[in-house]
């Protein structure tokens, strides 16, 4: 499907020399090195409540990272998904009594809008569960061919013939080979903990008749009522949520590709079973790295629809609110860390915008040069954007007022453009 529109990035003089990021599976920082092609999956939205303040948080989280790594100097290849089709988004519209198709185009074109204003870079491809469905099924079909997924019996009005990726005989694959896959490599979790985390994210461990109770869904056979399509050996059905994303990543992507990015809500059961079903697929690594951006919540509490307390980023837009301030008032943040929206975050980075775009008329050359290379800096520490805007805050706190000088204005919006984003 078609992705969104960006204006183009401003060449900066000079370069970034070179980014560590913090690594999930390694359980430490990883340098990324300056190769001449980076690539990167960031798993997309399942499309009935987009865009909140963490969404919008997550991608421009990632969308420092492509920034970053264009300043190095590298080709990005950049690839998300849609996942258009899943029991959320059908449960969601059935509740709200529309077609799961129309609520879906709708979110995702807000989606759209909404990266666009943030000036989140698009994905080189931008790719629906749907329209993917006929590069995963030859995949499930060589899983089940190979012994690494079975079908499970219907009980209690379940059909017959779902299909289950075998955690046990994907870990026993090649025991020789030191790059094998094993089940907590993404998440370092206690199986405890994982049982816990697949019932409350979309997995089923209560299921009768699975090998294991971790085992995934590859493949959900036709119930009345829900949409399905054709599927060879499988019988008609629809995809299962993981992989998904691992045949979309391994479709565009080279195997394995630098970084995997999402939220840390994904990092257990959705980025540990990508990476099982990718390396059972393909015999490599999904991705190199696994990168996880904090949760927003709202005034201490999650945020979520049920809760009613959603900040939309269409809504703020809405109230006339600049999109520069919201991505600056993500920025304010960590990226690893978890924080909350509240009204004070907005308008502390209204404030910050304007202070910058005063301080910016009068900005030299040579406070340009300063200011690039200490954003460059603290970008290259797993993208410190909460320092970056320290040192631009610095900047601007020592301005002199000047008259003219607009050369360096320019120059200085274009600095904060490339590296953060942020248009002054
Ligand atoms: N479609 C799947 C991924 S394949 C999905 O998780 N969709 S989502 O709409 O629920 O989330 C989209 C992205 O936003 C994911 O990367 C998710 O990790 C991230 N995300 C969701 N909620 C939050 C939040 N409260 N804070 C930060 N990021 C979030
Ligand atoms: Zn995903």
């Amino acid at each position: 499907m078609i992705a969104w529109n960006s204006t183009p990035v401003p060449v900066l003089d000079g370069t970034q020399s070179g980014i560590s990021l913090f690594d999930t599976a390694l359980q430490g920082p990883a340098p990324l090195g300056n190769l001449p092609e980076q690539s990167l999956y960031v798993c997309g939205i399942t499309p009935y409540d987009a865009t909140h303040l963490g969404h919008a948080s997550t991608y421009v989280a990632f969308d420092l990272l492509n920034r970053t790594w264009r300043d190095a100097g590298s080709t990005v290849r950049y690839v998300q998904n849609v996942t258009d089709v899943d029991d959320p988004l059908l449960e969601r519209a059935t509740a709200m009594g529309v077609d799961w198709q129309d609520l879906a185009a709708d979110q995702i074109a807000l989606f759209r809008e909404d990266m666009e204003a943030l000036n989140v870079l698009p994905p080189d491809h931008y790719i629906g569960a749907v329209e993917s469905i006929d590069w995963i099924v030859p995949i499930v079909e060589k899983l089940v061919d190979r012994d690494l997924a079975y079908t499970v019996p219907g009980e209690g009005g379940e059909p017959d013939g779902d299909v289950y990726f075998s955690l046990d005989a994907a870990a026993a694959l090649d025991p020789d080979d030191t790059a094998r896959w094993f089940l907590g490599q993404v998440s370092h979790l206690d199986v405890e903990t994982m049982l816990a985390l697949s019932a409350e994210r979309g997995g089923d461990p209560r299921r009768p008749h699975k090998r294991n109770a971790l085992d995934p869904l590859l493949w959900r056979v036709a119930r009345p009522g829900e949409p399905s399509w054709p599927a060879g050996s499988l019988g008609e059905g629809r995809p299962g949520w993981h992989i998904e994303c691992a045949v979309i990543a391994q479709q565009f992507l080279p195997a394995p590709f630098t970084v995997q990015g999402g939220g840390s809500d994904l990092v257990f059961p959705h980025h540990e079973m990508s990476a099982s079903h990718a390396w059972a697929a393909g015999g490599t690594p999904l991705a190199q790295h696994y990168a996880h951006a904090g949760m927003v919540g709202y005034d201490g509490e999650k945020m979520s629809k049920s809760r009613g307390n959603l900040v939309l980023v269409s809504r703020l837009r809405q109230e006339g609110v600049d999109p520069a301030a919201i991505r600056l008032a993500i920025l304010a943040h960590h990226y690893r860390a978890d924080w909350s929206w509240t009204d004070g975050v907005l308008d502390a980075a209204i404030r910050r915008l304007a202070t910058w775009r005063r301080a910016a008329r009068s900005a030299t050359e040579q406070d340009v040069v300063e200011v690039r290379d200490r954003v460059r800096a603290h970008l290259a520490h797993d993208l410190d954007a909460p320092s970056a805007l320290a040192a631009i805050d610095a900047w601007a706190a020592a301005q002199p007022a000047r008259t003219g000088g607009w050369t360096g204005g320019r120059a200085l919006g274009d600095v904060v453009d490339a590296l953060l984003g942020v248009r002054l």
